[in-house]
């Protein structure tokens, strides 16, 4: 009887613990922490105040209590071509199949980057990235699989180089394994509570393939677009608010801890993250289960900290999980950081209808119909984006 009532406990404690909210009458008030006010209460009123106070103050809070510490240096970087094919995609474009190797202490990692440039273009060609959470299939360089997840053919149709590469190169996405990858080169990092894990290590490699890309003059290294989707869609927002090269960030259907505010506790909540997935943010986050508004910041500070550079956030209707409004009012609420820029995003007030996509710099969104995924609907898009502003 006693170990029954104790599991009926348990029960109910797990249950009412991770329960998840689709009820938008439900969202609890919230107030989101400043973007323009220091922490020392000062009033941001300038693009300087913002870039220089500001901006690294937010930047040091996603670090400490959220992503972990991005490791700057290295003792050396290699890149070798492995294999190459001008003839590839009936001619219309030039495979690269890139290893990528950073070395530490005399550890060292390999970053196996597939990339197509176009043959027919003009050169040095703008290059989509991107960060590969699924199987590799989907970035087949024979071509013999081809996915809407990473559909190459229509990137290099419209004059762009695409590239990819795969986030076990960097971190296997595994708790218990995540470890034997970039963390090898820092082991230092797995010891402190800011330390970086699984969505930074994804996000640093981000960095190192853009370290390559300013080393091959087929690609135009000032024109780099970072894409991910879901927890990849979380790592290439922390890399392009990390690493200022990257000129566009897109983040797919990102949801909690990406693009969505917390404090709405819609969807996928803090502590059902970190129980699931303990392994992709730091110790110091683990403090914020069920306990969002300590948080010192939300997530419309992350895609604050990309400006001036465009955004092209997502989501799917069917994809609740990862609240499409609070996606949405989180971009909204970033706009304040571009106006100090005196840009003016084409947002409208209220979420876009499903399918509406708003597709232009500074701030792009479209709720596209369907589930959870990463589809050639969305890639048009962001090569929408990409071209307006050109
Ligand atoms: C889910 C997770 C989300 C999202 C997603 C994905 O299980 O709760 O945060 O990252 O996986 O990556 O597809």
């Amino acid at each position: 009887m006693n170990s029954l009532l104790t599991a009926l406990l348990l029960l109910i404690c797990l249950t009412t613990s991770v329960a998840q909210n689709y009820d938008e009458a439900k969202v609890p008030a919230y107030v989101l922490p400043p973007l323009l006010k220091t922490t020392a209460g000062q009033e941001v009123k300038s693009k300087k105040m913002w870039e220089d106070v500001r901006r690294p103050e937010i930047l040091r809070l996603f670090e400490d209590n959220i992503y972990g510490q991005m490791p700057k240096d290295y003792d050396s970087i290699r890149y070798t071509l492995k294999n190459g094919d001008r003839a590839a995609m009936n001619g219309k474009a030039t495979l690269k199949e890139v290893a990528v190797q950073v070395y530490r202490n005399r550890k060292s990692v390999q970053i196996n980057v597939v990339m197509f440039v176009p043959n027919h273009a003009k050169k040095p060609a703008p290059v989509f990235v991107l960060i590969n959470n699924r199987g590799r299939e989907n970035t087949d360089p024979t071509r013999k699989v081809k996915s809407g997840f990473w559909p190459a053919e229509m990137v290099i149709d419209s004059g762009y180089a695409v590239a990819a590469f795969h986030v076990s190169d960097l971190a296997p996405d595994n708790k218990d394994t995540f470890i034997n990858g970039v963390l090898q080169l820092y082991p230092e990092q797995l010891e402190a509570d800011n330390g970086m894990k699984a969505i930074g290590a994804w996000a640093w490699g981000a960095s190192r393939v853009m370290d390559y890309f300013e080393n091959d003059k087929d690609i135009d290294p000032k024109n780099v677009i970072v894409v991910g989707h879901s927890r990849g869609g979380k790592a290439s927002l922390w890399a392009a608010a990390q690493d200022q090269r990257f000129a566009v960030c897109v983040t797919n259907c990102s949801g909690n801890t990406g693009a969505a505010l917390a404090r709405r506790q819609f969807g996928e909540r803090i502590t059902r993250i970190n129980t699931t997935f303990p392994h992709w943010f730091n110790n110091n986050y683990k403090k914020f289960n069920a306990n969002e508004n300590q948080l010192p910041v939300d997530q419309h500070m992350l895609i604050a900290l990309i400006a001036p550079r465009p955004l092209y956030a997502t989501n799917a209707s069917k994809d609740l999980w990862a609240d499409p409004t609070g996606t949405f009012l989180a971009l909204k609420k970033a706009e304040e950081v571009y106006a100090l820029y005196g840009m003016r995003s084409k947002l409208p007030a209220n979420p876009p209808a499903i399918n509406a996509p708003v597709p232009y710099a500074p701030l792009a969104y479209h709720n596209r119909e369907g589930e959870h995924d990463l589809t050639a609907y969305d890639w048009g898009n962001f090569i929408r984006l990409v071209r307006s502003r050109r």
